[in-house]
């Protein structure tokens, strides 16, 4: 890798007024520390969870290995008793009762009541443990997307992949490793939709994705009782280091308008984006009707044109690249 891992900076007692006015502007991850998070910090252990939430199916993913690959689907969505996954995954040896094999992972992404169409709510579709955590919510409740309980196994890592809403992590139980890389870092991730196929990346594979290697890595190993602050478009990869059990809160940042109305997940791309993303599929579509040196020139034409206005240092959306297009236009 081309540049030095960055660690996510640290923050201690964090107030939500310190949040709004230094954190949340900075428009970067950080681990925040001193935040009252309620009982369950205390409270959630496998057995007090397993007895007080008891055997409501949930959908969980099963893999027979750590790491879980979205494009490939080396991974089976089951269902399972909340109180069976809450022992299968926090069992210390091999598992007696399993799907594969003995050595398999799992982890439960809590959805909404209708998967397709509501947006998980942990206090809704977990009422029993609801009230033994206080999440940070730092932000009007208009914002409010969804809260999310997650809970895996020890060494199961979730792929790449970025949201489009602001999101904290809120760590209850357990400890992972978040590896990030900023919006900037896109380029080097080799992103199809909202998800990288690098599913390590701190063993990425350089021959398949040579790119990655400018790609800067922020690092960190979030435990128990903190809470990670990741902004919308930041790629996160996730590995858990222990039996991990954790609720995340995501909120538009963005006008409510701007986003997709059905996205349960919010993994979609803002309305104006995906429209963006069309056209540029409508212009790839009228660019292969002409000879491969055409074609070249003219994407090269239009990556200059998005990159100066768009990417560079002084890029300002002023729409410069056009008018000086036009401009020659009349020559
Ligand atoms: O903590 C996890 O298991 C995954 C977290 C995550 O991917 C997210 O917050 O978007």
């Amino acid at each position: 890798m081309e540049n030095p891992d960055k660690e996510v900076p640290v923050v201690e007692n964090v107030t939500k007024e310190l949040f709004l006015s230094e954190i949340y502007p900075a428009r970067k991850p950080a681990i925040l520390r001193g935040i009252e998070l309620g009982e369950a910090v205390r409270t959630w252990t496998p057995e007090y969870l397993s007895t007080t939430v008891g055997s409501r199916p949930v959908k969980v993913h099963v893999c027979p290995s750590d790491k879980m690959d979205f494009v490939k689907k080396n991974f089976a969505y089951k269902n399972l008793g909340f109180d069976e996954l809450v022992q299968r995954a926090s069992a210390t040896g091999p598992l007696t009762e399993f799907f594969y094999s003995e050595n398999e992972k799992y982890y439960l992404r809590a959805l909404g009541d209708d998967a397709r169409k509501d947006c998980a709510d942990f206090a809704v579709q977990f009422p029993e443990i609801a009230n033994d955590l206080q999440l940070p919510c730092y932000f009007d409740d208009s914002q409010f997307f969804s809260s999310v309980l997650r809970l895996g196994s020890p060494g199961i890592q979730l792929w790449t992949h970025y949201d489009v809403m602001d999101n904290v992590l809120v760590q209850v139980k357990g400890s992972k490793r978040v590896v990030l890389f900023a919006p900037s870092d896109a380029l080097h991730l080799y992103l199809s939709s909202d998800k990288s196929p690098i599913l390590d990346p701190l063993e990425p594979d350089l021959k398949a994705y040579p790119d990655y290697a400018h790609a800067q890595r922020w690092v960190c190993t979030l435990r128990e009782g903190e809470v990670l602050f990741m902004p919308a478009l930041w790629s996160h990869n996730v590995l858990a280091l222990d039996f991990g059990v954790a609720v995340n809160v995501f909120w538009r940042h963005l006008d409510a308008d701007m986003y997709e109305k059905r996205d349960p997940y919010g993994n979609k791309d803002p309305s104006v984006a995906g429209r963006a993303l069309q056209s540029l599929d409508k212009s790839m579509q009228s660019l292969s009707a002409l000879p491969a040196e055409y074609q070249q020139f003219y994407a090269l034409r239009m990556m200059a044109r998005l990159r100066e206005k768009f990417c560079s240092a002084d890029a300002d959306g002023s729409g410069s690249s056009e008018k000086q297009e036009s401009e020659e236009d009349g020559k």
